[in-house]
């Protein structure tokens, strides 16, 4: 097994990484910006190693720091957890290329799949259905243009190929229009990436956003487990998931995780990796592929009794998967709330010290939190606080049990989101289940209709 792992993370995934390293035996590296020396992992990490100020281009994005890290304290591998470096395909690269392990998909599979265009066309290949496109990046010739978009049948969407994430889209419903849309948005994705290049795609007007999780060794072996409901967000933020999603059926599951296997062993992916599909009118159509391990992956552990980020450290290390698809299954129903330190109402972010902490307990509750008594919230990073997870042998007991589970929790001194979810959870349209990408900024703009704000 691997002996020492650089932690290049910090909050709650970094400790979430290391409880995994601890438990395998594995002794840890916390790397940190100077207002992170209080950070609880930091705290239990084996060694830890300042790597710079607060702002993330000066610390938890500087590679050579890291890299030098990990040099220093003799460490033979490195985590990059999710955001930040983690699917940064030079440092990836740079990792490798400095004698280490980088604990993740190899570099040239991050780069496939951060082009979304060549991520498509790799994802066509295998036979993943996608949303019918261009299949390429568009040109320059407006004639040529015109006519996708007129055998796609507006609205259409143009993407940045470098984008992802809901950053560099534009829908155009017109003709009249595409030719300014493909120009401005080539504009923004060479601004923001770096890269102009943009393609389209049929524009799906109330898709839901499920994705498949999926391991691999890049030894010829792979699985999926399942899928997880995320179209709960705000402004492409993430708001609550769950696992499963709601009326997707043993068949649908099996059918579109095979697909997804076959295509992890087709482009030889190592490691924890998410098939983002949206879903619409029963048909999945692929967007993106995320080649990290994601904040909402507890849900799918929950659910299989899968230790995701376990698994990832023993790809890391060459060992060949020693799961088979027929062994998973999926028992129950489970939801995730992340806590975010913000106002409900504004969603302005609430940095500061935490006054008071108490986090909730009982069956199927699982917090995963850097929070303590006395822990001071820097301004400089996500406000993500902590994530509750409540399963339950159904999605109602699962609801049940997040909504005693959210008040117990007892966060003072910030603001948090934590009435937003207790109102999600009680929503009638929540309670359905099977809601579009788009209920919940429609149910906020209807309360602040309703508000007068
Ligand atoms: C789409 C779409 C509708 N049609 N593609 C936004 C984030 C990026 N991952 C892809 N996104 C979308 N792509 C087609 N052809 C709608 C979205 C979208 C979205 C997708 C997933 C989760 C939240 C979203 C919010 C707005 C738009």
């Amino acid at each position: 097994m691997l002996d020492k792992v650089v932690i290049a993370n910090r909050g709650e995934i970094a400790l979430r990484i290391l409880r995994a390293c601890h438990s395998l035996g594995i002794k840890t590296v916390a790397v940190h910006s100077t207002v992170d020396r209080n950070l609880k992992h930091v705290g239990m990490a084996d060694e830890s190693v300042c790597i710079g100020p607060a702002p993330p281009l000066e610390s938890y994005l500087n590679i050579p720091a890291i890299i030098a890290a990990a040099e220093v304290t003799d460490a033979q591998a490195i985590h990059p957890g999710y955001g930040f470096l983690s699917e940064n395909a030079d440092f990836a690269e740079r990792v490798e290329r400095s004698g280490f392990i980088f604990i993740g998909p190899r570099p040239e599979t991050i780069r496939l799949m951060g082009d979304k265009v060549s991520a498509i066309a790799a994802m066509r290949a295998a036979g993943v259905p996608c949303v019918p496109g261009s299949g390429k990046a568009l040109g320059q010739d407006a004639a040529e243009n015109a006519e996708i978009a007129r055998r796609l049948g507006y609205p259409i969407l143009i993407k940045a190929a470098g984008g992802g994430g809901g950053r560099g889209m534009r829908v155009v419903h017109t003709e009249a229009a595409l030719h300014n849309a493909i120009h401005l948005t080539r504009q923004e994705a060479r601004a923001a990436f770096g890269n102009d290049q943009v393609y389209m795609e049929k524009y799906l007007e109330r898709p839901r956003h499920i994705e498949i999780q999926v391991l691999a060794d890049g030894q010829g072996n792979a699985v999926h487990l399942g899928e997880r409901d995320c179209s709960m967000q705000r402004r492409h933020q993430k708001v609550l998931e769950e696992c499963p999603a709601p009326f997707i059926t043993p068949e649908q599951r099996e059918a579109i995780g095979r697909v997804c296997v076959k295509a992890c062993l087709d482009i030889g992916y190592r490691g924890a990796g998410t098939f983002e599909f949206l879903y619409q009118d029963g048909a999945f159509y692929f967007i993106e592929m995320n080649t990290r391990i994601q904040v909402e992956h507890p849900v799918t552990e929950m659910v299989t009794g899968i230790d995701i980020v376990y698994h990832q450290l023993r790809i890391a290390a060459g060992k060949p998967l020693k799961l088979r698809q027929e062994d998973i299954e999926w028992r129950g129903h489970a939801i995730e709330c992340r806590i975010n330190a913000e106002d409900p109402d504004s969603f302005i972010p609430s940095p500061g010290i935490v006054r008071r902490f108490h986090g909730p307990g009982g069956p199927g509750i699982r917090l995963d939190s850097h929070l303590y008594d006395g822990y001071r919230i820097p301004p400089h990073y996500d406000s993500l606080i902590g994530k509750l997870i409540a399963h339950g042998p159904d999605r109602e007991s699962a609801i049940a049990r997040m909504r005693v589970a959210l008040n117990e929790l007892v966060i003072e001194g910030v603001k948090t989101n934590v009435p937003l979810h207790q109102r999600i959870l009680a929503d009638p349209g929540f309670r359905e289940g099977g809601t579009s990408i788009h209920y919940l900024e429609q149910r906020l703009a209807e309360r602040r209709a309703e508000r007068g704000a």
